[in-house]
């Protein structure tokens, strides 16, 4: 057997880490001969809850699961890793703008920043908790970690994206390719009809009904994560440990030809957006955790509009959060 990946999980005793862990722990992510060392991050009054986790971890008997341990301090869950999911946050109490818990969870970013100095040197961090693409650039900012290194989870959106163009045009989801959402991992997000494939053709070629793309699709994937907790009175959590898993996944292997996934990146000025922003873009991963952005889309109309809205609402949130970010 191969040497242990360290993957930290933070949030370790809430609903997506609960439906992540014992993936990671199986061998699903990383493979039957891939041992892992989970390295479990929670606030003291969640310690008690972890503990209970972990005693169903070790009831798995998993022959992958080489160790773990639970953590209230960053600095030591960080120490050593390979892979951390920032997936826990403050979630949004009655009455909170978005600006608000910005504000509430930007500092739990910037520790966490820091702390991640203490980690591999080829760490890869894969930010969750909401509003996770300004937390993404709040934890980034503070840490002596390469920015490349750092991801916020778009992965939800694309699948869900995917599922729906799937849905519409009656075909197997494996059909569909190529989906971008860019932007935020919020209300305002950019989801992209116009250079998504279904079956290797331009979903518009597909999809004869263009109005649905703007009256449904692209309203109905922003709001998707809403209708989910009207339904099912919380928010997604088992598609939300998938998707962070897909992600994972993406970086670790090479991006197959012809495809791509979406996932928010430090930008480096494509597409307009500016330098620094961590923004939702059409990746191919070199399988190394590293990736490099699909340049020269073009947009149609109204996904523009929306590109251009989106923009705004992180350069917004950026200036919001501008005294806790560090370069
Ligand atoms: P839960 O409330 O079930 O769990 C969150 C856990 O984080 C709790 O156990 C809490 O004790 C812990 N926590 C709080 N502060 C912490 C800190 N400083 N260090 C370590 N742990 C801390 O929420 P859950 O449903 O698991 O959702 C977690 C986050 O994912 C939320 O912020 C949620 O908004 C976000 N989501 C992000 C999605 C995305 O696509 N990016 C989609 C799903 C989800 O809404």
């Amino acid at each position: 057997m191969s040497q242990p990946i360290r993957v930290a999980v933070t949030g370790a005793a809430g609903n997506i880490a609960y439906a992540a862990l014992f993936r990671l722990a199986s061998g699903e992510i990383f493979g039957p001969d891939q041992p892992v060392i989970l390295s479990m991050l929670e606030i003291p009054p969640a310690m008690g809850a972890l503990e209970g986790v972990m005693m169903e971890l070790e009831d798995c008997a998993f022959p992958t699961l080489a160790g773990m341990a639970a953590y209230d301090d960053a600095e030591k869950a960080f120490d050593g890793v390979n892979w951390a999911l920032l997936i826990g946050s403050r979630p949004r109490g009655p009455g909170m703008e978005r600006s608000d818990l910005l504000l509430a969870n930007g500092p739990i970013f910037v520790g966490q920043g820091k702390a991640l100095n203490r980690a591999a040197d080829d760490v890869r961090i894969e930010v969750v908790g909401n509003p996770c693409n300004t937390n993404c650039l709040i934890a980034s900012s503070n840490s002596d970690v390469p920015a490349e290194r750092f991801s916020a989870m778009m992965h939800l959106d694309q699948n869900r994206a995917q599922s729906m163009l799937a849905g519409k045009a009656g075909v197997p989801v494996a059909d569909v390719s190529c989906v971008t959402i860019w932007g935020n991992h919020s209300a305002n997000q950019a989801p992209d009809y116009g250079n998504a494939k279904i079956g290797g053709k331009p979903a518009p070629q597909v999809i004869s009904d263009t109005a649905w793309f703007t009256d449904s699709f692209m309203p109905d994937i922003q709001k998707r994560g809403a209708k989910v907790i009207e339904a099912r009175g919380a928010s997604s959590a088992a598609s939300a440990a998938n998707a962070c898993l897909d992600d994972v996944r993406a970086f670790s292997r090479p991006t197959p030809e012809g495809n791509w996934f979406s996932s928010a990146v430090v930008s480096h000025g494509a597409y307009g957006v500016d330098e620094g922003l961590i923004f939702g873009m059409p990746l191919r991963s070199t399988g190394n955790k590293d990736w490099s952005v699909v340049e020269g889309l073009s947009m149609e109309a109204p996904v523009k509009a929306q590109f251009d809205k989106v923009l705004e609402e992180l350069r917004h949130e950026r200036d919001v959060v501008k005294e806790l970010l560090k370069k």
